[in-house]
């Protein structure tokens, strides 16, 4: 860890290395988190947030929406990356390039260089909203990590390990984090618990979460 603990201010990013392979920078994205929210809204926008179904026919509580050259879909079909947004048929919005270079800088600053996102998945938590234990395996290249921020309302990450009965960590991530998770941790299992009440200064009452992946 390397918080100043002379500094008083609260908003000053700290790195923190959960594993050689997580790092949390804490409120890296901060400063910029006014501009990211209005690339958010001109994506959503050309590509409105929607409730997606499991495989197995479940309504997932989150909202989504992508950018980038492939966006992350699922239906009875499964989960998998499509080019096309099924709710309008045609391309995915671009990915800014403030959000793209978010994701990369982000990359950079825990030690994995060379990321180049293709996609930027859009998640939207409304509160009781969660998303339960998984892995993130439907991109072709797990040698490239994945860069998650988040934005608004405050939520509990569940960091698991490589079965998905394993005990998992409680995360706390706020306003402005963000998780990068790659190499030997790539696979492990995650989720988010229930997004509790509140009023976000910016943001509002809810959650957004942005992850970038290469996922073609
Ligand atoms: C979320 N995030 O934070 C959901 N996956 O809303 C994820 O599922 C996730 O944050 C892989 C790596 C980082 C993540
Ligand atoms: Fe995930």
């Amino acid at each position: 860890m390397s918080k100043n603990l002379f500094d008083d201010s609260d908003s000053q990013p700290w790195i923190e290395n959960l594993t050689p392979d997580i790092v949390l920078l804490h409120h890296f994205a901060l400063a910029e988190a006014k501009q990211l929210l209005k690339d958010i809204h001109w994506v959503l926008a050309q590509a409105p947030l929607q409730s997606m179904f499991t495989p197995g026919g479940k309504a997932m509580s989150v909202m989504t929406s992508s950018c980038g050259d492939a966006g992350w879909v699922t239906d009875r079909r499964g989960y998998r990356y499509s080019s096309i947004n099924p709710a309008s048929g045609k391309s995915w919005p671009a990915m800014p390039e403030r959000l793209r270079k978010l994701g990369e800088k982000a990359a950079n600053e825990a030690g994995f260089s060379h990321f180049l996102p293709d996609s930027c998945l859009i998640n939207y938590y409304e509160p009781g909203a969660k998303m339960s234990l998984h892995q993130d395996k439907d991109e072709k290249d797990f040698s490239q990590p994945i860069v998650s921020v988040s934005l608004g309302l405050p939520i509990i990450f569940l960091l698991g390990g490589m079965q998905r009965s394993d005990k998992a960590l409680r995360l706390p991530l706020e306003h402005g984090d963000v998780l990068i998770w790659g190499r030997e941790d790539r696979l492990r299992f995650h989720g988010v618990m229930p997004l509790a009440e509140g009023s976000h200064e910016v943001v509002g009452n809810c959650r957004i979460n942005l992850t970038f992946r290469k996922a073609l």
